[in-house]
């Protein structure tokens, strides 16, 4: 995948009633807050600050649409589970977050970040019923693996793996320091796009 050009097309916030009608494939990236979506897209673009990223929890809070290549949207989703935040996912994210995946006819798959360093949250699960009841078989990434010891590395990706109902799900480690895993995703990403 050759990053010819990348830009943030759309932005989609809670108020906003539609969602863009485009012909291009989408792929999309959802977790909790901080845990590192928009540094992931930024090492997949080869950008160091196209999505906005904080060490502040809750920074995206739209759905914001990447046009890249002018082949295919990134769709960074808001961060769930920040407590601080004073829209409350349950009440807002999570419906607008239902229905871009009820409604989105170009979405291909939904790539789901956790923290390496913990097992999926409540929240994370919820997310991920939603996007396996949206027809979806989600690919995990566990993000932040450059803070783990090479020790615990095994262990924490068989944690994570084994949290999942499903036992073929798909586990990436991933980190946005070393950039470990940016191969692997382009992969699975390069498929998605040609199914
Ligand atoms: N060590 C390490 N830090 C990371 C990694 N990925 C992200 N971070 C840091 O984690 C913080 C949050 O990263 P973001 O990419 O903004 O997280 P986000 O998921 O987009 O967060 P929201 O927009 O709030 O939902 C930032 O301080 C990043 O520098 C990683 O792989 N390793
Ligand atoms: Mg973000």
């Amino acid at each position: 995948m050759v990053i010819k050009n990348a830009e943030l097309e759309t932005v989609v916030g809670v108020t906003t009633k539609g969602f863009p009608k485009h012909e291009l494939p989408e792929i999309a990236f959802a977790g909790r807050s901080n845990v590192g979506k928009s540094s992931l897209i930024n090492v997949l673009l080869n950008r160091k600050s196209l999505a906005r990223t904080s060490a502040t929890p809750g920074k995206t809070q739209t759905i914001n649409f990447y046009n890249v290549n002018k082949e295919f949207y990134f769709v960074d989703l808001p961060g769930y589970g920040y407590a601080k935040v004073k829209v409350d996912f349950k009440a807002q994210w999570g419906p607008m977050i239902e229905r871009y995946l009820r409604s989105s006819a170009a979405l291909r798959n939904v790539f789901l970040l956790v923290d390496m360093r913990r097992p999926p949250t409540p929240d994370d699960m919820m997310m991920y019923e939603w996007v396996s009841r949206a027809g979806f078989k989600p690919v995990i990434i566990a993000t932040k693996a450059d803070k783990l010891k090479r020790s615990q590395f095994k262990e924490a990706l068989r944690a994570v793996r084994e949290a999942y109902p499903r036992k073929d799900i798909e586990v990436i480690a991933f980190s946005a320091l070393s950039r470990q895993g940016r191969e692997e995703i382009i992969e699975r990403i390069e498929e998605e796009l040609s199914d």
